[in-house]
């Protein structure tokens, strides 16, 4: 039998082999993005002393006490010369928390601070807080802006309501709560631009009718604020809607905020509908203009990434969802994606791929016929390379 001490240090040693373990790439699958082997963060990633009471006086059987469920939905950010990730945790107690996770790499040795985030709960307080993304914004300040989540006391038990919670920083380790985002809907996914816009603040909305349903949001908005410490929508726009019988036909919603590109913005977002299996998340871009970042100027057809092999399998299957994204001075991009509210990974791409097939993959003609007249054209240029006779 081992002793109390040999067991912990048995805990301690798996959790450091889990979570140094070198991750590898998969081979392409379409010269687009690359994924990687193993997911970066699990539940299990979490620190062992979050989770066991070491003290054998209060713990003689080295049970886990307070066990964690999941770790998804991540905001990202550049910090130190560290990747860092601002993780939703899930408890098996069903509460999000968020806790900052960092690696050397960006693709794996991802290990959690040792304290979870306070969030300052200051203003009306929520039941459940999760989902945030991460601005630097050009005024100073690394904003959080996060789904806050209450219940609905004029609806039955489960009814709840969705408000976007704002909270700053600048080191993430201290946080200010602002007040919440002040609108006419409920709304979750919001992001702040990086820049100012025609001297405001920037936020790509989702309004949305109820906690589940986007309803008549018409999908993801656009408005300007002029204070974020007092964060007011009088006007919104929609700037990219859902349309019947495509990937985002149920929702969509921004993940992180875009990135600047010589081209335009590049913008990653979650498209959702609706099947017999329930929803299906999956990962599209698009991209708006420089000049007006409300503007789209590409918007490919279909899926980016969709939920392959264990990415589809969890808590909510067949969902992916990205909030956080990286890219490197050199143009490497880390795109932070989980699979089925369950799990985080990372897949590489470059700016000039993610630019090249947003301006180059075909728009989705919103038919058949015309998907086939696409598909038709490419054959027919490819046929004459092929028979060498279409190249100039
Ligand atoms: O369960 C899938 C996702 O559902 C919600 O996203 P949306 O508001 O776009 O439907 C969020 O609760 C998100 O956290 C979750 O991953």
């Amino acid at each position: 039998m081992k002793s109390f001490n040999e067991r912990v240090s048995s805990l301690f040693a798996a959790h450091e082999a889990l979570i140094t373990r070198p991750n590898e790439p998969l081979p392409e699958s379409n010269g687009i993005v690359t994924r990687y082997r193993y997911p970066i963060l699990t539940a299990a990633h979490t620190p062992v002393f979050w989770r066991y009471d070491l003290d054998e006086k209060t713990n003689p059987l080295l049970l886990e006490r307070i066990g964690m469920n999941a770790t998804f939905n991540s905001g990202a950010i550049k910090w130190n010369g560290k990747y860092v990730l601002v993780v939703r945790v899930e408890g098996a107690d069903r509460k999000s928390f968020f806790a900052v996770a960092e690696s050397p790499n960006g693709i794996d040795n991802f290990r959690f601070w040792d304290y979870p985030i306070t969030m300052p709960d200051d203003v009306i307080p929520a039941t459940n807080i999760y989902d945030m993304r991460l601005t630097a914004h050009e005024d100073g300040w690394i904003y959080g802006i996060f789904c806050a989540e209450r219940h609905d006391d004029s609806g039955d038990l489960s009814s709840a309501t969705a408000t976007a919670g704002i909270c700053r920083t600048k080191d993430l380790v201290h946080w200010d709560r602002l007040p919440d985002l002040k609108t006419k809907t409920q709304q979750r996914n919001v992001v702040l631009h990086p820049e100012f816009v025609e001297g405001k603040y920037a936020l790509y909305t989702r309004p949305q009718d109820g906690f589940i349903d986007a309803g008549n949001g018409g999908g993801i908005g656009w408005a300007l604020v002029d204070d974020m410490t007092h964060a007011e929508i009088k006007e919104e726009k929609i700037i990219d809607a859902r349309y019947y019988h495509t990937i985002k036909e149920v929702k969509n919603g921004e993940g992180p905020h875009p990135i600047k590109t010589s081209k335009g913005w590049l913008h990653l977002a979650h498209g959702v509908r609706g099947c017999a299996a329930g929803l299906r998340y999956v990962l599209y871009l698009y991209m708006t203009s420089l000049e007006d970042p409300s503007r789209v100027i590409a918007s490919p057809a279909g899926y980016f990434l969709a939920p392959e092999g264990e990415e589809r399998i969890g808590d909510v299957s067949n969902v992916l969802f990205a909030n956080g994204w990286i890219a490197d001075p050199d143009g490497k991009v880390f795109i932070y994606y989980a699979s089925s509210d369950t799990r985080m990974h990372v897949a590489t791409s470059t700016v000039d791929k993610l630019v090249d097939y947003c301006l180059n993959t075909p728009p989705d003609g919103l038919t058949t016929s015309s998907s086939v007249e696409t598909l038709k054209a490419m054959i027919e240029k490819n046929l004459k390379i092929m028979n060498g006779n279409g190249n100039s």
